[in-house]
Parts: structure tokens; sequence; C-alpha cells
């Protein structure tokens, strides 16, 4: 598994998106004797590729209090019994700390007040699972790329990658741990963010207490819940199955976005 493979991956969902908008204007392309050999040329590509990166950084939509849902679905984990995780919820998660550390200059280990003093952002946004539900919540946490300046990434890094606290299916082998992992677009997006509130309360422990990623241009399943280690990697097929998520190991898309 490489970087280029990801990277063909989304270029061409873009390419293909890209073809679909121009569908509209086929005629015109092929009845323009340069219309096709203009599709083709580097200069072509070079611009949907462009407009493809800047769509990437768009910001996804943003909703009024009054569209909160009044009963935000929860799902996957919803109740860790994980010991590490239960001894944290036991008191209160007075001990957490979120670990920072793979190719950063400098590893962190953060509590919760330190990660409450962070930049932060708060967005009421919609939530997409791939099964087919989708929930408004109002969510407030720490600015991923902050933090990632913090402990400043190294050359090589590549990925993010989220360590969740909760095991979702018994395995032998300790793959069924849950992660995540998401490329440095989507780190360094505004709405990313490590969220320790949600709807203006702590975040709720079926939400992901004490801490959860929020990726907003991306499915459900990329949120990770849990969080309790962020490490940067130059690749991830060592990780888990080696496809780059718990959901991803078992035939999801590593790319989600929405
Ligand atoms: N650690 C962890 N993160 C997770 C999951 C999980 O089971 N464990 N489920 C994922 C899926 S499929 C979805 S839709 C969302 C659900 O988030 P919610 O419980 O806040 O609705 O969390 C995602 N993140
Ligand atoms: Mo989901």
């Amino acid at each position: 598994m490489t970087i280029s493979t990801h990277r063909r991956g989304w270029l061409q969902a873009g390419l293909a998106s890209a073809a679909a908008l121009v569908l509209g204007a086929c005629d015109r392309i092929t009845n323009n004797p340069k219309g096709i050999g203009f599709l083709a040329s580097a200069e072509g590509l070079t611009r949907r590729v462009q407009r493809l990166v800047i769509d990437r950084k768009a910001l996804a939509r943003e909703f009024k209090p009054a569209d909160i849902s009044p009963d935000f679905r929860p799902n996957g984990s919803i109740d860790p019994t994980d010991p590490d995780y239960v001894a944290l919820r036991d008191k209160g998660f007075a001990d957490y700390r979120l670990v920072v550390d793979g190719l950063v200059e400098r590893p962190l280990s953060l509590s919760l007040a330190e990660l409450r003093a962070l930049p932060s952002r708060t967005q009421i946004t919609r939530h997409d699972c791939v099964e087919g539900w989708s929930s408004i919540g109002k969510w407030t946490g720490a600015r991923l790329g902050s933090l990632l300046d913090q402990a400043g990434l190294k050359k090589n890094a590549r990925y993010i990658v989220f360590h969740c606290g909760d095991t979702l299916e018994q395995t032998l082998d300790g793959s069924g741990q849950y992660y995540e992992s998401i490329d440095l677009i989507d780190a360094y997006h505004p709405q990313t963010i490590l969220a320790y509130a949600m709807n203006d309360g702590a975040l709720p422990v079926a939400h992901g207490a004490p801490l959860r990623l929020r990726v907003e241009r991306q499915l459900g399943y990329k949120h990770a819940k849990y969080v309790m280690r962020v490490e940067a990697v130059a690749d991830y097929a060592h990780l888990g199955r080696g496809k780059g998520g718990f959901w991803e190991d078992r035939g999801y898309e590593w790319y989600a976005g929405i």
C-alpha cells in the first residue's frame, strides 16, 4: 500500500466527477474538434486537479441551533468495556491523556484541560452514516491543525492515525480495536476538530467521551470516537489489517469524502 495508490484513488474519483461535470457540455466538446484533445491535455488535467483540491478545502454546511437533532443517534461502540477505558471513565477521565506521537518533532501528552486551552472551534454539522441515517449536532473541540503544529509534523508525515479506546470486534490478533486515518488535507481542514463537547455539554460516552474526531467532509465511520492517541505516519499498511481503519479493513472505502 503506497501513498501514490491513495492519491491516485482520490484523483481518479475527482477526475470521474470532473468528467461528470463536463458531460453537460459534452455536445459542445464533441462537436468541437479540439474538445477531446483539450480534456486529455496536461493543462486541462492540471485545472481539474486544482479544482478538486480547492473543493476538498471547502467547508461542510453548518446549521442553526434550531436544526440540532433532539436525539442524535449513537452508533458502533456506545459503551466500551475495554478495561483501560473503563478505568478512565470511572474516574471521570481525570487521568486521561491524549498522546500525540509518531512522525512529530515534539511528542505530546495532554490532559483534557490542556486540550480545552488549545485553539478551538464550534460548529453545527450533519453527521452522515454510511448506513443511511443522518443527525445534526453541535460540536466544540481543539483544532487538529493547531495540535499538529504544536507537535511539529516531520516532513515524511503523510497521514494522521487515530487510535481508539474501544474494541469493536473481538479478535485474537487485536485487529478489532477501532482506528482510523485521514490525510493532511483533512487534518488541516478548518472544521476538523477533536471534540470534547457536544450540544454545549460534555461529550457523552455513547458519542466518544472524552474525545472524538469530527472530520466534517467525510462519512461517519471516519469520525473516530474514544481517541486515545494521535499518530503521524508515512504509511498505514502496518496498522490493523493494513487498509487504514477498522471499517476499511472490512471493505469500506478509505476515502469517504462527502
Ligand atoms: N472508536 C469508534 N469510533 C467510531 C465508531 C466506533 O464503533 N468506535 N463508529 C463509527 C461510525 S460507523 C459512526 S456512524 C460514528 C457514530 O458516531 P455517534 O455515535 O456519535 O453517532 O462513529 C464512528 N466512529
Ligand atoms: Mo457509520
